[in-house]
C-alpha cells in the first residue's frame, strides 16, 4: 500500500455524536444521510481523480460513515495512524462546523507539522475566520478547487511560494492574513471527471471499503450522482448556492456546465457498473432547452432508475422526451409551498408569469408527467419560508390531499414536507439581508454556529426564525404537518398502516422530548442540567434517525444484484496491474 500524498477526511456534523445528547430532528429526512450528515461532497471524488491524474496519491476517508457503522471505531487512533503530506477536510455544509473543526484539532494534535487544508462552500464563506484558528492552515475558496489544490500540493512538495496559489487564504510565517486573488473559476466542466471507477480502484489499493462509502446505507442503496453544472440559474432566497450567492461568493456570473456529450458518457459509465439509481443533479434545462434535448437524445432508453429534477414547470413535449430517455424515471419537483405568494417571496417567480393567482402550470406539469409515463413524481414542500404562517403550512397539506385526490390513484405521486433546517445558508440573500426577507438570525459567525450545533435540540440549533413563525412554531408546525401528511399517505396507500403508526409514535416521542429538553434548559446548575439531558440520550437516539419519513419511502426500489460484477472485477484487475507495475508516477 503506497503512502497517500493527501488524505481527504469527511467529519460527522457533530464529532462526538455517539456521546452528545442531541435531538437532531427531521433535518436530513429528504437526503440519503442520517442527521449527522455523513455524506461527503461529490467534490471529493472530482478532487481525488484530478490529483491522481496529476501524480498525487489521494485517499478519501469518510470518518462519519465509519463512526456510524461501527460504534467502537476509534477515529482519533485512525487519524493518528495516517501519515500523508497534507490533510484536506471539507467544510462544505455549515452543519459540519463542529465536526470538521474537531477533526482538524485531532489532526493537529497527532500531526502538528502536517498542513490542514479546508474547502467547500462554508469554508469559502468563512475563510478568514477559519485561518485565524490554530487547527486550520489553508482554505481554498470556490466551487471549483481542483486546479488550486494541485497548485498547493505542488507548492507544499517543493516548499515553493504560496502567493501564486489561486483562491488560497492563509497566514504567512509572521502570522499575517493573506487572501490570494480569486483567479481560478473554470467556465465549464470539461476538465473535471466524476469518475466512480477511481473509487472502486481506491477500495482495492487502500484495502479499505468502509472509508470510501458515501453514506450509511449506500451499499444497500447505491444511488450515484451525475453533475450537469456548478452554480445555479435560480434565485431561491434561502439558498447558499443560488445565482446570487455564486456571484457574491465566487464571482460566478453563470453556471459552469458539463457538455451534453460528456454528461451522457458519465451516465453511461455509471450504468456500466452500478444498477442503482442515477441522480442527474440540476434541472437539465438550465443551459437551455437545446442542451437538454441534445443530452436526452443521446440517452434514449437508459436502463434502470434515473432521478431528474425540475426547477420550474415543464412542457408536455419535454416531459415526454425525458421519459423516453429514462423509461424508469423519477421526477423531483420542489414547489416549496402551495401558495404562489409564498413561493414568489421565496424567489420562485414562475407562478407570477402566466398564472399569478394559482397553480395551473404546476398542475399541468404533474398531469403531463404522469401521462407521459413517469414512474414516480416526488413533490417537495418546505417550512420556514418568507410570508409562510403555520396556517399556510396546514393549507399546503390540504393541497397535498387535493393533488392526491386528483392524481394519486395509482401511487406514483409522493408529496413530502420538511423544515428549512438546521440553517439558513450563509451567502444566501436571506442570510445577508435577513430583515428584508422577514428573517431573524440567531447566529452569524462560524464559531456561533459551531457552538449552536452542540445544543440539545434542533429547536435551539435552528439559526433563524421568521416574522411569521418563531422557532418553536417552526418545530411544532413541522411535526403537525408531517402527522397530517402521513395520515394522507396511508389513506392513499403510499405508506402502510404500520409505517404510519411508527411515524406517529416517533413524532409524539419527539414532541414530548422537545418539551422536556425545554424544561431542563431552565435548570441553572450546569452540572445538574447536563446530567439530566445526558440521561435522555437513549430516548433521543431512538427518534434521531428518520423521525418523519420512513427511509423506505423516498428510496426507489433497487433490484437484486446492485452491482455489475464483471465491470467491478475489470476495474479491480486494472488497479492490481497498476500496483504490480509500481503504481502511477508520484511527485518527488
Ligand atoms: C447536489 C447538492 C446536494 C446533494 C449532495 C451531493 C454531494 N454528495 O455532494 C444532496 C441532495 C444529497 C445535498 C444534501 C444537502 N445539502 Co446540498 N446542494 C447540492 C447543490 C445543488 C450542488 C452542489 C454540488 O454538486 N456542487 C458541485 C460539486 C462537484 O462540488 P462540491 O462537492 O461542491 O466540491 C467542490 C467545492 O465545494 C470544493 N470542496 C468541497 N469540499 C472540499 C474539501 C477540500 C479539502 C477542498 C480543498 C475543497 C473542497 O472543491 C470541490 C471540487 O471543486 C448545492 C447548491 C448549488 N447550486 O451549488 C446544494 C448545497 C451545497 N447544499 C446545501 C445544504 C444545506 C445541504 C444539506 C445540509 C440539506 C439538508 N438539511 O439536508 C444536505 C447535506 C447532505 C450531507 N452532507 O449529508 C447548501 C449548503 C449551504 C451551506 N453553506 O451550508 C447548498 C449550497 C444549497 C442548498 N441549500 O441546497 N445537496
Ligand atoms: S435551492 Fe434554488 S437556487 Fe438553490 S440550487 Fe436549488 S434551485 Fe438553485
Amino acid at each position: 500500500m503506497t503512502k497517500p500524498h493527501l488524505v481527504l477526511l469527511h467529519a460527522p456534523s457533530v464529532y462526538d455524536f455517539r456521546k452528545e445528547a442531541i435531538l437532531y430532528g427531521p433535518i436530513s429526512d429528504l437526503v440519503p444521510s442520517t442527521p449527522i450528515f455523513e455524506m461527503y461532497p461529490i467534490g471529493f471524488t472530482t478532487l481525488a481523480e484530478y490529483l491522481e491524474r496529476h501524480g498525487f496519491r489521494t485517499r478519501i476517508v469518510n470518518l462519519a460513515v465509519r463512526m456510524l457503522r461501527d460504534r467502537d471505531f476509534d477515529a482519533e487512533a485512525f487519524i493518528a495512524s495516517l501519515d500523508p503530506l497534507a490533510f484536506g477536510i471539507d467544510l462544505h455544509w455549515l452543519p459540519h462546523a463542529q465536526g470538521a473543526l474537531e477533526v482538524a484539532k485531532i489532526v493537529k494534535r497527532h500531526h502538528p507539522q502536517t498542513p490542514v487544508i479546508m474547502g467547500g462552500f462554508s469554508a469559502s464563506y468563512y475563510h478568514q475566520e477559519l485561518v485565524t484558528r490554530q487547527e486550520v492552515d489553508y482554505v481554498l475558496r470556490g466551487d471549483s478547487t481542483e486546479g488550486p489544490l494541485l497548485q498547493l500540493m505542488k507548492a507544499l512538495v517543493s516548499r515553493g511560494p504560496l502567493d501564486s496559489v489561486a483562491n488560497l487564504t492563509w497566514r504567512d510565517e509572521r502570522g499575517r492574513l493573506k487572501v490570494n486573488p480569486f483567479t481560478y473559476l473554470p467556465p465549464d466542466l470539461s476538465d473535471v471527471a466524476l469518475d466512480y471507477s477511481h473509487l472502486v480502484k481506491a477500495v482495492v489499493r487502500d484495502r479499505d471499503l468502509a472509508s470510501n462509502i458515501p453514506f450509511f446505507n449506500w451499499l444497500e442503496y447505491p444511488i450515484m450522482a451525475s453533475l450537469s453544472c456548478r452554480g445555479c440559474t435560480q434565485g431561491c432566497v434561502t439558498c447558499g448556492g443560488s445565482a446570487y450567492a455564486s456571484r457574491h461568493l465566487f464571482g460566478r456570473e453563470k453556471p459552469a456546465y458539463r457538455t451534453p456529450e460528456m454528461l451522457a458518457q458519465d451516465i453511461k459509465d455509471i450504468k456500466r457498473f452500478s444498477r442503482g439509481p442515477v441522480f442527474l443533479l440540476g434541472d437539465l434545462r438550465q443551459a437551455g432547452i437545446d442542451y437538454a434535448q441534445e443530452l436526452l437524445s443521446s440517452l434514449r432508453g437508459v436502463e434502470g432508475e434515473a432521478i431528474v429534477e425540475l426547477f420550474a414547470p415543464a412542457s408536455q413535449e419535454y416531459l415526454e422526451e425525458v421519459v423516453s430517455s429514462f423509461p424508469r424515471l423519477c421526477l423531483e419537483f420542489s414547489l416549496e409551498s402551495h401558495d404562489p405568494k409564498v413561493r414568489r417571496a421565496f424567489g420562485k417567480g414562475y407562478s407570477s408569469l402566466q398564472d399569478p393567482g394559482g397553480n395551473e402550470e404546476v398542475e399541468a406539469t404533474i398531469r403531463h408527467a404522469l401521462e407521459a409515463g413517469c414512474q414516480r413524481l416526488d413533490i417537495f414542500f418546505m417550512i420556514g419560508l418568507p410570508q409562510q404562517t403555520p396556517q399556510s403550512v396546514m393549507e399546503t397539506i390540504d393541497y397535498c390531499g387535493a393533488l392526491l385526490e386528483r392524481f394519486g390513484g395509482d401511487g406514483r405521486l409522493h408529496p413530502y414536507i420538511s423544515p428549512l433546517a438546521p440553517f439558513l445558508d450563509p451567502g444566501s440573500q436571506a442570510f445577508e439581508q435577513p430583515r428584508k426577507y422577514g428573517y431573524r438570525l440567531f447566529y452569524r459567525t462560524l464559531e456561533e454556529h459551531r457552538r449552536a450545533l452542540l445544543s440539545p435540540s434542533w429547536k435551539c440549533i435552528l439559526n433563524y426564525e421568521t416574522r411569521w413563525m418563531k422557532r418553536g412554531e417552526i418545530v411544532e408546525t413541522t411535526y403537525e404537518a408531517q402527522l397530517r401528511l402521513s395520515r394522507l399517505k396511508a389513506a392513499y396507500g403510499l405508506i402502510s398502516d404500520e409505517e404510519r403508526l411508527a411515524t406517529e409514535e416517533r413524532i409524539s416521542k419527539a414532541k414530548e422530548l422537545i418539551g422536556r429538553i425545554d424544561r431542563l434548559l431552565e435548570i441553572e446548575d450546569e452540572v445538574q442540567r447536563k446530567g439530566e439531558l445526558q440521561a435522555l440520550k437513549p430516548q433521543m437516539d431512538e427518534v434521531n434517525f428518520a423521525t418523519l419519513h420512513e427511509d423506505r419511502e423516498l428510496a426507489l426500489p433497487v433490484g437484486w444484484g446492485r452491482w455489475n460484477p464483471f465491470w467491478a472485477v475489470w476495474l479491480l484487475a486494472q488497479e492490481w496491474w497498476d500496483n504490480l507495475k509500481g503504481g502511477r508516477r508520484a511527485p518527488s
